[in-house]
């Protein structure tokens, strides 16, 4: 089978985005990151984006019917044209069931969840090298020990819940992007 309908999860700076855009040109899905799709709408100076920005910059999760909204509309277009990428969503139970509700009445399942595992201190290396180079409001040191507390309390246990779904494949995510982009294509294509 052919992945169509997929899932990336794992910690900030474990390369989610990194490797979904790759996911996404290699199985011809748009790449959907909630992260991005929120900056956007920052960067454009929106009702919802300054809303978001509040809870951005200190590490903190969104409100998830600010997410949900928006994900919810990109996912109809996306399913209608044949699949996605979701990366940055779920990040919580909630929004795991929410994804659920929408997919049901598109009458779709998600096909996989893959799960980059990148230990705590190279993520912090990664966030702090991006610092650097692009200056992103939520990369301050500060802000990324709360994006990884937030991550341990909200987003890692959803990991059981696709476990017990049978839909996890885990990855291990150290090493060169290259290296890691290896291991996910050896995954996409034993799916
Ligand atoms: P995201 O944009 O998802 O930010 P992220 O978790 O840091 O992941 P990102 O994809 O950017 O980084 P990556 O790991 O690829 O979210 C930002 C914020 O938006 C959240 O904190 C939250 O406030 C809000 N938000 C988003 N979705 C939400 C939701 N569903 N609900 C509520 N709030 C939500 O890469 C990190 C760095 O590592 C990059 O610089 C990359 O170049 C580098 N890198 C990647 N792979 C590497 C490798 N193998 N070796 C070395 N460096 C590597």
């Amino acid at each position: 089978m052919t992945m169509k309908r997929v899932v990336i999860l794992g910690a900030p700076g474990a390369g989610k985005g990194t490797q979904a855009k790759k996911i996404a040109e290699y199985l011809g899905i748009p790449h959907m990151s909630t992260g991005a799709m929120l900056r956007s709408q920052i960067d454009n100076g929106t009702e919802l984006g300054n809303k978001a920005k509040e809870y951005m910059v200190a590490g903190n999760l969104v409100p998830d019917e600010v997410v949900n909204d928006i994900v919810a509309t990109s996912l109809k277009e996306a399913v209608r044209d044949g699949g996605f990428l979701l990366d940055g969503y779920p990040r919580n139970l909630d929004q795991v069931h929410n994804l659920g509700y929408i997919l049901h009445d598109l009458g779709v399942e998600i096909d996989g969840v893959l799960e980059l595992k990148v230990n705590f201190d190279e993520v912090v290396e990664r966030i702090k090298k991006r610092a650097q180079i692009e200056g992103r409001a939520d990369d301050s040191d500060e802000t990324v020990r709360n994006r990884l507390e937030v991550y341990k309390r909200e987003t890692a246990p959803i990991t059981a819940f696709y476990q017990t779904a049978g839909k996890l494949t885990v990855i291990d995510g150290m090493g060169t992007v290259d290296e890691v982009w290896k291991r996910v294509k050896a995954a996409v294509d034993a799916a």
